[in-house]
């Protein structure tokens, strides 16, 4: 009888903790009452690879300990406030809803997958689509990135840095957020669709730059996977 109930049990959460193969697609949906689980994806690439950039042991401890962290007790707040959604991104659109342990966690867990993915040991040049789109909306390239640094710098303490495409305009904009918030989330001024993200708190680049935030922020730009900033101009993360 006893296995009989494990069995099942186990069956009903395996069916929930599906790691797709696509990109962020962390989550399975919730099947019957089940309640969503989360789950890291494993780094694309190794802890030292984004040497001399990033350093190894700051990614170590920023996806084995931070990031992992939010993931955790992502699913903890899922389980204690009953969290009926399909995935990360309902949890995300509808964070209004939600206390602020959800808010920061899953903003947490969304924004550190998407981080990792943002980066990439392999050069790959501009994509023409993006190209474009940056000169359309920025100009150029250079006003582009000129912005973007300016606002990575000017978040006050821990924070984010993003382009986005804004719901509203379909145009492509920077913004920042505090803490783990996210621009999917129904409670910031400016919502969009993320294209790119860096994570300003100082656990991201604290060991190897110090206080010095703008020497990481400029750095960045030598290890950003543009493939992935160019599929995102045509993802909807819905859900
Ligand atoms: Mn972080």
């Amino acid at each position: 009888m006893k296995n009989t109930y494990n069995r099942r049990r186990f069956i009903k959460n395996t069916a929930t903790v599906a790691v797709g193969s696509v990109l962020l697609n962390t989550v399975a949906a919730a099947q019957d009452n089940a309640l969503l689980t989360v789950q890291q994806l494993p780094l694309p690439y190794s802890f030292g690879s984004l040497e001399p950039t990033i350093d190894t042991k700051t990614m170590e401890i920023h996806y084995t300990k931070h990031a992992a962290g939010y993931t955790k007790n992502l699913n903890a707040a899922i389980k204690q406030f009953n969290i009926k959604a399909n995935n990360v991104e309902d949890i995300l659109y509808n964070v209004s809803k939600y206390p602020d342990l959800v808010r920061n966690n899953v903003g947490g867990h969304f924004n550190h997958e998407f981080f990792w993915r943002c980066m990439t040991p392999s050069f790959a040049p501009l994509p023409e689509q993006l190209q474009k789109k940056i000169v359309d909306d920025f100009g150029g390239m250079e006003n582009f990135k000129m912005t973007f640094e300016k606002a990575a710098k000017s978040v006050f303490g821990s924070g984010w840095a993003w382009l986005i495409n804004e719901y509203s305009t379909q145009k492509l904009t920077i913004i920042t957020t505090a803490n783990q918030d996210n621009p999917m989330m129904d409670n910031q001024p400016i919502k969009g669709n993320p294209l790119l993200g860096i994570d300003v708190w100082e656990h991201a680049y604290y060991l190897k730059y110090q206080n010095v935030r703008a020497d990481y922020i400029s750095n960045w730009w030598k290890i950003i996977d543009w493939n992935f900033v160019n599929q995102n101009l045509t993802k909807s993360f819905t859900c």
